[in-house]
């Protein structure tokens, strides 16, 4: 025991830190609640009585030279200056990696919508968030008495009952149908707005991607293949689609449009509910009186329109099952979106 004390001595003696982290890591290292003078005082407990004295003597000798020598050299590096520390500072250290950002599931999807009708010849449109009756409602030939403008389906102002938060991104396409002249062939990406309560399947704020295209002769056939286009480059080659008749306002026809399941590839599972189909937009051709509305000639023109949730398409794409999920921001979700784009 002696030994290992005059072992540390010497190493208490000898040691030279060249920065005041250094001299930290060695504190720890003797003086520590798992340091070496703790092991000793262990071991001293043994010491028969008669040579406790002499023992215990050489133990504070050993403490008391560490602690000075720590002391002294800590206030020696402080204040060495600037200067000193600098060149102190070890450079063949391996630096820390910066922590890189992931996309959010929801822009990741969202682009990639985007991309596909792009590849298609569409063009992104943009339009406000607070928008007026006649651009969400009135323009797209939603009755008078139709229950979508009711309160308790959206965020109108309270100062103004004209101005509310959109419910869909058409009333883009309404604006782009006003403001230029066929063809048209656009896509709306954006968050819509209504008053709904929050549960594993609905938010109140969402976001869409609605398609637009005008020109002459624009027929089903061309929506139903650029459809197919769609689910095929976001699902997989293998994909399918089917059409229901539906009914939407603004179109007319209308259909439902599911894709084949992916996960079980058209068997049944529970993510489809062993239908083997899942829906993913709506769709149909515009209606004449939509178009006169925003000032195209409907003899001369036809076009088709369609629109799916993001938030939708996410979830299937990847097997998200509760909404919420996208709304958190819990890291530990979003990291495993991991993507360079
Ligand atoms: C959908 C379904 C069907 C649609 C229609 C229009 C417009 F402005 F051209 F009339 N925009 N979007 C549309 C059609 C949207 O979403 C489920």
């Amino acid at each position: 025991m002696i030994e290992k004390i005059n072992k540390l001595l010497k190493q208490v003696e000898e040691f030279r830190p060249k920065a005041v982290a250094e001299v930290e890591e060695f504190r720890v290292k003797i003086l520590g609640r798992k340091g070496e003078l703790n092991d000793i005082l262990e071991e001293f407990k043994t010491v028969a009585p008669e040579l406790k004295r002499e023992f215990g003597q050489k133990i504070n000798q050993l403490k008391t030279a560490a602690m000075n020598k720590i002391n002294a050299l800590r206030e020696e590096l402080e204040n060495s200056g600037n200067a000193d520390s600098e060149v102190q500072i070890d450079m063949s250290r391996p630096g820390s990696a910066d922590e890189i950002g992931s996309r959010h599931p929801i822009s990741l999807v969202k682009n990639e919508i985007i991309d596909i009708f792009g590849r298609l010849g569409y063009v992104v449109a943009d339009g406000p968030e607070i928008e007026d009756d006649w651009h969400v409602f009135s323009a797209l030939n939603f009755a008078l008495e139709h229950p979508a403008r009711d309160m308790q389906d959206t965020f109108f102002s309270e100062k103004n009952p004209d101005i509310l938060l959109r419910t869909h991104t058409s009333s883009i396409q309404v604006r782009t149908m006003e403001s230029q002249k066929p063809p048209i062939r656009v896509v709306c990406p954006g968050r819509v707005f209504r008053n709904e309560a929050i549960s594993a399947r609905a938010h109140c704020i969402f976001h869409q991607v609605e398609g637009l295209y005008i020109d002459e002769n624009v027929s089903f056939a061309d929506l139903k293949q650029s459809i197919l286009y769609f689910a095929k480059e976001m699902f997989g080659e293998k994909a399918r689609i089917r059409m229901r008749p539906s009914y939407f306002p603004f179109t007319e026809p209308s259909a439902e449009v599911d894709v084949s399941c992916n996960l079980c590839g058209g068997k049944g599972c529970n993510v489809c509910k062993h239908t083997g189909w899942l829906e993913i937009m709506g769709c149909g051709m515009v209606d004449p009186n939509v178009l006169e509305a925003s000032g195209i000639d409907s003899k001369k023109y036809s076009g088709f329109a369609f629109g799916m949730g993001v938030e939708r398409i996410a979830m299937l794409k990847y097997g998200v099952k509760d909404l919420r999920l996208y709304f958190e921001n819990d890291v530990r979700f979003l990291q495993q979106f991991d993507s360079v784009i």
